[in-house]
Formats: structure tokens, C-alpha cells, sequence
């Protein structure tokens, strides 16, 4: 089956614009459910079991010593190395930005403002499986370090083969400057980082994309613990006119296509593109091997296609209404349309500035809100990793001013203690009880 090409708004509104719902089926939340339970009450004794039991492994200790992490930096082929290590600088930098400061505000009733700070803790998820993901750490460590994180623990499965996380995400560790590092994954990874093993330190708030069971241990746990997304299956939608180039189109389309269930869209006022974009589909498919090109198909064709639309503006509205996690514009003069957005996880403007630079080193996190979430939800960023502290500091003139009117909302709620602690401070000094 080719890319499907849709003429007709309606038919992609309630097809492939709809997002069928993600099973989150019965079974997958009792099994969660148990190995949440297991972990609370056996803590790494249930933690080594599911190891065993889930990535075949057996580990006498499943924290993986710093030297070790330290050793696969430098083992690491210089260029991949350095790829890494530019992508760190241009990420650090990037999250340097959106730092904000405490702020205090001095008037004559005295002061209000808001102290920031980073959380003590966090933990990061790193999925393990075929192709471990080395940038979805440093695209979530990075930010957890700008923000002040005092401690960043990284869980990720380890593999067979080696009984530990693979190479290239212990030297994403090292470089990207984590603290501790677990050979622990799946839904017990996600446990022992909500509520602590004797090994694993419990954490304020966990971040990282996982396959289904870590996401529905997330939600489980969330309360307990922060969560600050449930990454789903990533998602493209393209916007293009007659302007863009069918190679860099179809070239966009598949490189996001072929992750893991995947969906990419194309959504085009050009017929011709539309066509010549099918073409391209089909001749790049055919470059790609297995299973990737199996992927990349499913992701285009039961998940994806080509729509065409009446003009620009109902591409826009159309997309706003789905909320992609990224939006790409290949269009003349994209920045003009950068106001017309409300929802996506983030913009990409134009042919030079494609999706796979966010992915890996154009700076901006790469876990960006899934499944229509961009409609509230915000790519992870330092505020992740931080919280506010409200500062309240009036003094006699404030308390004058406001005081009547907090009395009186007391007594409307019946809550008299509270009126009466207003009260007081109006009560003369010689009957205050002090010395
Ligand atoms: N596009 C993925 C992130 C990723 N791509 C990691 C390559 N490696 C989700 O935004
Ligand atoms: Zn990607």
C-alpha cells in the first residue's frame, strides 16, 4: 500500500486527524498495577526478579558504577563523541534561556514574590529495547542540570547481550553529567523512582519517554511522584506548498515514520506536490531497511497520508485542532505563519531547519507533547524541574489595607479561628500576652 492521498477534509478529520484513542487496555494496567505492589514491598529483591523475568538478565547489584560510564565515554568512537558532546553545549544552552529568576517586590505594605527552585531529585527514564535512544537522555539530563537538579538518577534496561544499559546511553550518562545510573527498566524502573528501594533513591518528579508499560506505570504512581509527560508514539505533521521540495518532504515524513508506531501527515493545498511527494515516499521506502522501512510504511499509511486542502489557513486550522507534537512548515516564508499556531509541541521553519536537527542538536528538547497533550502541555524545559515557593511578607500597612477583607470572607465560610487570627493584630499591644 503507497501513501494515501486525501482529498477531502472530512474524510481526514475523522480518520487519520483523529488519533485513534491508545489502548491502555485492562491487562497491560493489573500487570503494572502488580509490579508496582511488588516493588513497594520487596523493593530489589522484586526489582532484580523482574530484571530476570522482563530483560532476561540476572544482577547481584543494579546500580552501574560511575567508572564504568566513565570508561564507555571514553571508549566511544571521537566522532560520535563529539556529536554528543556538541549536541550537550547547544542544549545547554538553548535551556540557559529560559531560566527565570526569583523575584521580590518591595511596596510601602511590604513585600510579595515568588522563590524558584530546582527540585532536589529527578529521575530520567531511558528506554532500552532495539535501538536505545542515547539523545532522549542528554534531551532531558541536560535540562534537569540547567535548572539546578541536585541529583539526576537515570534508569535504563539493561540488554542481554551485556547485562548492562548499551554502551552508547552509559556514555550519554557520563557526558551529559547524570549522577547515578540503574540497569533497571520497564514499569519496575518507574516504581522504584516513586517510592525508593534500598538501592534506588525515591525522586521528586520522573521524565523520558517508555513503551506502554512505563507510561501506565507513570500514570499510576503520578501523585506520588511528579510526572512531567506521558511521551506516546511520536508524531509529524507537515505543512507544505507548492514551493517545498518533494525529496525533503517525503525525506521528513519517513525519518519520523519510521520510530516506533509513529504517525506523519502531510497536509498540502498543491495536488502536484501531493503526487510527487507519493512518488518520493515509494522510491525512499524502498532505501530503507528492515524493520525500519516496515515502520516507516505502517507510521505513512495506516497512521499517516497526504491530505489535500482547500488553502493554507484551513492547514493551519486543521492542525491546530490536531495538535501535533511537531508542526514542520515547508512553505514560502514560514515565519509569517508562526502566529496563526496554538497548538504543537514545537515549530519547524522551513527546508533547513527539518525535524531531525530538534531531534538531536538544534537545542530545544526533543520530548515534546504527544497525542494532542500540546493543546496545555509544554515541551520538557527547566521549569520541569523546578517549582515556585510564594513569598508573602506585608507589613502593618498591608495588613491594614487587606486584613478587614480577609476577616470577612473568614466569616462568611464559618471559619472562625481564621477571623479571630485577624482580629488579634487590631487588638491593642498591652494585651498581646507578650513579657
Ligand atoms: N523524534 C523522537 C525523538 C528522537 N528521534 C530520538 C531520534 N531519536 C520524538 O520526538
Ligand atoms: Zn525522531
Amino acid at each position: 500500500m503507497t501513501v494515501p492521498i486525501i482529498r477531502d477534509i472530512d474524510t481526514a478529520r475523522a480518520g487519520i486527524l483523529r488519533r485513534m484513542p491508545l489502548d491502555d487496555d485492562a491487562a497491560t494496567t493489573t500487570a503494572v498495577a502488580g509490579i508496582i505492589a511488588g516493588v513497594r514491598q520487596r523493593g530489589d529483591a522484586a526489582l532484580r526478579e523482574y530484571t530476570q523475568r522482563f530483560d532476561g538478565v540476572d544482577r547481584a547489584t543494579l546500580e552501574i558504577p560511575r567508572e564504568r560510564w566513565a570508561a564507555a565515554a571514553a571508549d566511544l568512537d571521537p566522532a560520535l563523541r563529539h556529536a554528543l558532546l556538541l549536541a550537550i553545549g547547544e542544549i545547554r544552552r538553548f535551556h540557559e534561556r529560559q531560566l527565570r529568576n526569583s523575584w521580590v517586590e518591595f511596596s510601602v505594605e511590604g513585600a510579595l514574590g515568588q522563590l524558584v527552585r530546582p527540585l532536589d531529585r529527578v529521575g530520567l527514564y531511558v528506554p532500552g529495547g532495539a535501538a536505545p535512544l542515547p539523545s532522549s537522555l542528554i534531551h532531558a539530563a541536560v535540562p534537569a542540570r540547567v535548572a539546578g537538579v541536585r541529583e539526576i538518577v537515570v534508569c535504563s534496561p539493561p540488554q542481554r547481550s551485556t547485562g548492562e544499559p548499551a554502551e552508547v546511553v552509559m556514555a550519554a550518562a557520563h557526558l551529559a553529567g547524570v549522577d547515578r545510573l540503574f540497569a533497571v527498566g520497564g514499569a519496575q524502573a518507574i516504581a522504584a523512582l516513586a517510592y525508593g528501594t534500598e538501592s534506588v533513591p525515591r525522586v521528586e518528579t520522573i521524565a523520558g519517554p517508555g513503551n506502554r508499560y512505563v507510561i501506565q506505570a507513570m500514570r499510576l504512581v503520578y501523585g506520588t511522584v511528579g510526572i512531567v509527560s506521558l511521551p506516546g508514539p511520536t508524531e509529524t505533521l507537515i505543512i507544505a506548498d507548492h514551493t517545498a521540495s518533494p525529496r525533503a518532504v517525503a525525506a521528513d515524513l519517513l525519518a519520523q515514520a519510521e520510530h516506533v508506531e509513529a504517525s506523519a501527515i502531510l497536509l498540502t493545498p498543491d495536488p502536484v506536490l501531493a503526487e510527487q511527494v507519493q512518488v518520493e515516499v515509494e522510491r525512499q521506502l524502498a532505501t530503507l531497511p528492515s524493520p525500519n522501512a516496515q515502520a516507516a510504511r505502517d507510521a505513512v499509511t495506516r497512521r499517516g497520508g497526504i491530505v489535500i486542502v482547500p488553502d493554507l489557513a484551513t492547514a493551519f486550522m486543521l492542525a491546530n485542532d490536531y495538535g501535533p507534537e511537531h508542526l514542520c512548515l515547508l512553505v514560502a516564508d514560514p515565519w509569517s505563519y508562526v502566529g496563526m499556531v496554538r497548538n504543537a509541541g514545537g515549530i519547524f521553519l522551513g527546508e533547513e531547519s527539518f525535524e531531525v536537527l530538534g531531534d538531536y542538536v538544534a537545542g530545544p528538547s526533543h520530548i515534546m507533547p504527544t497525542e494532542g497533550t500540546a493543546r496545555y502541555a509544554s515541551p520538557v524545559n527547566v521549569d520541569s524541574f523546578r517549582k515556585i515557593i510564594s513569598l508573602v511578607g506585608l507589613n502593618r500597612s498591608g495588613l491594614n489595607r487587606i486584613g478587614p477583607a480577609a476577616m470577612r470572607l473568614a466569616e462568611a465560610e464559618g471559619l472562625v479561628a481564621h477571623a479571630a487570627a485577624v482580629k488579634v493584630r487590631f487588638e491593642s499591644a498591652d494585651t498581646d500576652g507578650r513579657e
